[in-house]
């Protein structure tokens, strides 16, 4: 026997079956971003990154034109077992034979190279509104006094619900389209309300013009703050959850970097599944604050999963990834993220659930640890390894040599 069908038993004798969890799973879409390539610049500016965020690390190799990180992209689709969707912001638009359209101007044959890369390997696309790293960022955005700046955030917004649309159109899958801003206050405002008003005023506006409900899903990303927003964000956690539930068909998206240090959003994943049918997660790794260092196979990540699957979710939730390290081996870095998030995935699948559910409704809290202790130390290793087998990918142990050698010939090359 060799070591899956050895774990495969031991699983059964938990009543869990891991052909059926490695089938499911090769089947959950996750959101692949497309800015872990390029440390968040995009293609239609040259500045740095502003807004609320920030890469830190200069390790060579960036991708800084569309050829690049389509490159790079194929290169880490490769390492990644699974279901992926590629995530677009709009600052990824690609103009041709020097055209230029700034970002209210955006059309969806900018992002016709997109579908066509995404066409050609069967994949479907999520997309983002870009209001950082812009001159019209005055710093803010959708919530500026500023009339003007206000009314080009919205057509940027506007412009946005087309593209989503004509992706969602073009690929036959629908498209997550998740407005975050970095709109904020490095110090005590004096008037919290009035951004907020203005802010929610800006997405109704937005959200006026039409789109086929069944094809794109907007979305709205909380922040708690933000690099040199320290004091105050106007799309605070309270306030995009209030908006998601007064808003028909928009969706809350939980970053699991964007709340306080102890706080997760593992739990809270079940809060809003008590109420909304769909949710979002951009999945993240903050080290003391929203760093969007890579994730990894954590305690957190493991948990955002269970919760998941827990709840029968997996056709409710939007899973995305959202990290950015520009200090390592950018492609390692994509890769390591995107298969941590899958290997929790697959042992959230693979947990007995019904059994500690049992326990726990009985009451038996003691057998209870017990069991969630040793579960600990089953054979997933054995079957993670079976299941890159199975998508046709690279097991552990055997993608980073790949990694190396596409930095020798390829990313090493780059001026
Ligand atoms: C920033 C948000 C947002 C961005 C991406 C690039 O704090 O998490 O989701 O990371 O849109
Ligand atoms: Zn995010």
């Amino acid at each position: 026997m060799n070591q899956y069908e050895i774990a495969k038993q031991q699983y059964a004798a938990l009543d869990v079956d891991t052909d059926k969890a490695l089938a499911t799973l090769e089947k959950v879409p996750v959101s692949l971003h497309c800015w872990q390539g390029d440390d968040v610049i995009g293609f239609d500016q040259k500045g740095p990154l502003t807004g609320g965020i920030q890469t830190t690390g200069n390790y060579p190799g960036r991708a800084t034109t569309p050829e690049e990180l389509m490159q790079d992209l194929d290169r880490v689709l490769a390492l990644c077992p699974g279901t992926k969707k590629i995530n677009l912001h709009a600052s990824y638009a690609i103009f041709e034979d020097g055209e230029y359209a700034d970002r209210d101007a955006l059309e969806p044959k900018h992002f016709k190279k997109w579908v066509e890369f995404c066409k050609a390997r069967g994949l479907g696309a999520d997309f983002n509104p870009t209001f950082f790293s812009h001159p019209k960022c005055d710093p803010l955005t959708l919530s500026s006094t500023n009339e003007e700046t206000r009314q080009f955030w919205i057509r940027h917004g506007r412009c946005c619900i087309r593209i989503s649309q004509y992706l969602a159109e073009e690929l036959g899958q629908p498209c997550v389209m998740n407005i975050w801003t970095g709109d904020g206050f490095k110090d005590i405002p004096a008037d919290r309300i009035g951004p907020r008003q203005r802010y929610k005023e800006s997405l109704d506006a937005i959200l006026e013009e039409p789109y086929d409900r069944t094809k794109v899903y907007p979305c709205i990303e909380s922040k708690v703050f933000g690099i040199g927003v320290e004091a105050y964000t106007v799309g605070s956690g309270e306030f995009c959850l209030k908006y998601a539930s007064s808003k028909e068909g928009v969706i809350s998206l939980m970053d699991s970097g964007h709340y306080h240090p102890t706080e997760v959003i593992s739990d809270k994943i079940s809060a809003l599944l008590t109420f909304d049918e769909k949710i979002a997660l951009h999945i993240s790794r903050p080290i003391r604050w929203d760093s969007d260092h890579v994730v990894l196979f954590d305690d957190e990540t493991r948990e955002i999963a269970k919760e998941i699957v827990r709840c029968d979710a997996l056709d409710r939730v939007f899973i995305a990834l959202d990290y950015f390290d520009a200090s390592i081996n950018r492609i390692s870095a994509w890769t390591t993220g995107f298969r941590s998030a899958q290997k929790a995935l697959l042992y959230a699948l693979l947990e007995p659930h019904a059994m500690f559910k049992k326990l726990q409704d009985e009451g038996d809290f003691s057998q209870l640890q017990v069991l969630q202790e040793e579960y600990k130390c089953y054979p997933f290793g054995a079957v993670w390894q079976e299941y890159c087998r199975r998508c046709g990918v690279p097991q552990d142990g055997a993608w980073f040599a790949q990694v190396k050698q596409y930095e020798a010939e390829v990313l090493s090359q780059r001026g």
